[in-house]
């Protein structure tokens, strides 16, 4: 009887009998890392870049003082700690509670930055004023996309953002035509990895609708609430409600500021080399079939290239999906730092 292990034994063989094919490979996911920086402010970590969304620091009843603590795990950007990264600052409009002047402070400090504006803010030539409507820009392989609103007077937008096979959206306060702005976003993402919306608990309420169309219409795997900070306990209501609409959607609910989230990447790539190939592949069937050492943990989880705890061969051939770029594996869950 031709058994699932003979299957394996038989994959096994092929693979090491087909060298060429170990040129073949899919990227690992590099793993994201979020933190919370009050009211509407994010840091976003992939790779080597830091993204920095609508940073402000008058929100918080007890700062802390100049060169005390004031860091990411606090919730506050110190420039020093921005040299080690590719800065990328978006801005989405010029209300106190999503823009602090401090941000252009940092470039007279950090060579690496890069500043993105959804109003016409200044005239730097080397920023990014995203004036629209429905602007776009690029440096490098980031990918800025935006949408426009003018509730209350002064120009405002919304981010997309695309970057390192990432899609994240920053709502901002924007609130207009939403179900064609995000038609034409959609022509830009189909799938949202990462977004930042009001964490508004009515449901009537049009910013709570538009986060149900931006939910319905793009499946973001992970949602933060935000504009919440003081009463940030209400994200939980949110969370709720819009997990009572759409199914799918992980909402992530910071306490206060300096909370933080790594949602690890790497799955499928089992040796842990940064890229998804043959030699992965084998080494899922190894642990498969208990041949060499017994695999480190890492390496167990990493194989679990469809994320149900499990490694089967269902992994093996989700894997190789991934390297004939017909697939994807499963993104991890975040783990709470
Ligand atoms: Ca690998
Ligand atoms: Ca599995």
């Amino acid at each position: 009887m031709f058994s699932l292990f003979s299957a394996l034994l038989l994959l096994h063989s092929l693979v090491w009998a087909v060298p060429e094919v170990s040129g073949t490979a899919g990227t690992a996911d590099p793993g994201i890392h979020v933190w919370y920086l009050g009211s509407n402010g994010w840091a976003v970590n992939i790779g080597e870049k830091l993204l920095v969304f609508d940073y402000q620091e008058g929100s918080d009843p007890n700062p802390p003082a100049a060169g005390e603590g004031r860091n990411l795990q606090r919730g506050y950007i110190d420039p020093a700690e921005l040299d080690s990264f590719d800065t990328y600052v978006f801005v989405t409009h010029a209300h106190q509670d999503h823009f602090e002047p401090v941000i252009l402070d940092w470039q007279e400090q950090v060579d690496r930055i890069n500043y993105f504006f959804g109003w016409e803010a200044g005239d730097d030539p080397e920023h990014h004023y995203m004036i629209g409507p429905r602007a776009q820009a690029q440096v490098g392989d980031v990918e800025v996309y935006t949408i426009n609103s003018y509730h209350t007077g002064i120009p405002e937008v919304a981010f997309l953002v695309r970057v390192e096979g990432y899609t994240i959206y920053h709502n901002g306060d924007y609130k207009a035509e939403y179900q064609e702005d995000y038609a034409y976003l959609q022509t830009v993402a189909d799938d949202i990895d990462i977004a930042f919306v009001i964490g508004i608990t009515y449901e009537g309420h049009q910013y709570f609708q538009q986060t149900l169309c931006l939910a319905e219409m793009f499946h973001p795997t992970y949602v933060f609430p935000m504009n919440r900070e003081g009463d940030e306990y209400k994200s939980l209501q949110f969370a709720q409600l819009l997990t009572s609409h759409v199914s799918g959607v992980n909402v992530l609910c910071p306490e206060q500021r300096g909370d933080d989230y790594l949602i690890e990447g790497g799955r499928g790539d089992v040796n842990l080399d940064g890229v998804i190939n043959i030699l992965d592949v084998i080494q899922a069937v190894n642990i498969l079939l208990e041949i060499g050492n017994p695999p480190m943990e890492c390496e167990n989880r990493a194989a679990d290239c469809n994320g149900d705890e499990n490694v089967d061969i269902l992994d093996i051939l989700g894997m190789i999906n991934v390297i004939l770029g017909i697939g994807e594996c499963q993104p991890r869950l975040p783990r709470i730092m």
